[in-house]
């Protein structure tokens, strides 16, 4: 019998569809297990890694990109290219082990106090590593800063490209770009191109103003000869979704709080925005909120209901709950913490001042964060759409879905002008 902490723990965490994360940056590879979903659905292992492919690019990636090819094998889940209903698992082997494996070899080598190549004894300011072995009590910060590479995002971006598939199947789309880099800050087409992320892709550095890119691109060289790193703001869009999921009854079931929780676990992402976001809160109330319109064109199955906005300055929630106006979040990322120029630190193994480990690793990551951004939304929206739609089988939740839709705003569209009440709020 689970104790009450077990619904407390399952709080914000997602409850329809969980998904966990195995594996180390160097290690054999990376597991992602993802429990939940429907059966019937189809799956197929290219479109699983044609997202693992879309994290990999991005000009400022490091040498590690060009040694792995990221691609699943299927380990549980999947028959004949349908689920099954059971956990999926899937297995991202990382090519880099065969130079780590003694390194991260899993057994003991039997020699007393066992250190091995690569320790990191100069943990680097910005990274798990500090933090990390104090609290772990390990003397080699490398038993922290695998797990804590953003190599991880690869099962993320798995898990989330499972995701994809089951709202690609609701007509629900999920796209990125970005719109600052390095201090560079683009201009936002509006409206944004359809599919985004053909346009954000054809980009080296997922933006879709050129001039602005080619800018970007000029300050990662430079960062990278100076032996810097860059951070910079990617905005997610997620179209097509119904009026309804989420809710405005407890804290936890608010989507817009699930959005934020998911993107700012993704590493080295220190902000959050829905909508406006932050300029909301420097603006008259007229001139934040979205007036109100019955939509003429809508008709039965309306996934808004027959209403429309004639903007999104909202980003399409309220209350936490979907308008069925696009999801718009923006997440900030700060520059990756490990510097070929580093920063001031501590040795570990002398107590002396000492500059920081430098390890192989990006100048910057934020069109790759666009990706996996993409995949934590699209986890938690799948989890939204099976937590009110539910179902065991593909089949039964496009069932729920469709007796939804027949009925949303069915008595303002159907009724004629309702005279019975008349009763207005107060003006006082
Ligand atoms: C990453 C792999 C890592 C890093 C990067 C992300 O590979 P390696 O450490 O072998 O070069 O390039 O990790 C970090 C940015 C970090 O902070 O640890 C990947 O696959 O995305």
């Amino acid at each position: 019998m689970p104790g009450p902490c077990a619904f407390l723990e399952a709080g914000i965490s997602m409850s329809h569809l969980t998904f966990t994360t195995a594996g180390e940056s160097h290690g054999k590879g990376l597991v992602a297990i993802v429990e939940g979903l429907p059966a019937g659905l189809a799956l197929d292992a290219d479109s699983l890694n044609h997202e693992l492919g879309r994290r990999m690019q991005g000009h400022g990636r490091g040498a590690r990109m060009k040694i792995e090819r990221d691609s699943i094998d299927w380990l549980s889940g999947v028959r004949a290219g349908e689920t099954l209903g059971s956990p999926v698992a899937v297995l991202i082997s990382n090519r880099d082990w065969a130079n780590w494996e003694d390194v991260m070899a899993p057994e003991s080598t039997g020699r007393p106090g066992e250190l091995r190549r690569r320790r990191v004894a100069r943990p680097r300011p910005g990274h798990a590593d500090l933090a990390g072995v104090l609290k772990y009590d390990r003397i080699d910060a490398r038993d922290i800063l695998e797990r804590a590479s953003a190599r991880e995002t690869a099962a993320r971006v798995a898990a989330g490209a499972i995701a994809r598939r089951l709202l690609a199947e609701f007509g629900i789309e999920i796209g990125s770009h970005v719109v600052s880099l390095g201090g560079v800050m683009a201009t936002r087409p509006d409206p944004l191109p359809t599919p985004l992320n053909d346009s954000a892709d054809a980009s080296p550095v997922r933006c879709l103003d050129a001039d602005a890119a080619k800018e970007m691109m000029a300050r990662i060289d430079a960062a990278k000869s100076a032996g810097d790193t860059l951070g910079g703001e990617v905005e997610v869009v997620a179209r097509g979704l119904p009026v309804g999921l989420g809710s405005h009854v407890s804290w936890d079931r608010k989507l817009d709080g699930r959005l934020a929780g998911m993107l700012m676990a993704i590493p080295a992402i220190k902000s959050v925005e829905i909508g406006l976001g932050g300029s909301a809160a420097r603006r008259l109330g007229s001139d934040v909120h979205d007036a109100i319109e019955r939509d003429p064109g809508a008709g039965p199955g309306d996934r808004r209901g027959g209403f429309r906005r004639p903007t999104n300055r909202a980003g399409g929630l309220e209350g936490g709950i979907t308008t069925g106006e696009p999801i718009v979040c923006r997440i900030g990322m700060k520059p990756i913490s490990t510097l070929m120029s580093p920063l001031r630190t501590v040795d570990l193994r002398t107590g002396e001042p000492a500059n920081a480990q430098s390890e192989r690793s990006d100048v910057t990551a934020v069109p790759a964060a666009g990706v996996i951004a993409e995949a934590v939304v699209a986890l938690v929206l799948a989890d939204a759409m099976l937590e009110k739609f539910g179902g065991d089988s593909l089949g039964e939740m496009q069932r729920n879905v469709a007796g939804y839709l027949t009925n949303l705003g069915a008595r303002w569209r159907d009724a004629e002008a309702d005279t019975t009440d008349t009763s207005e709020s107060d003006p006082e």
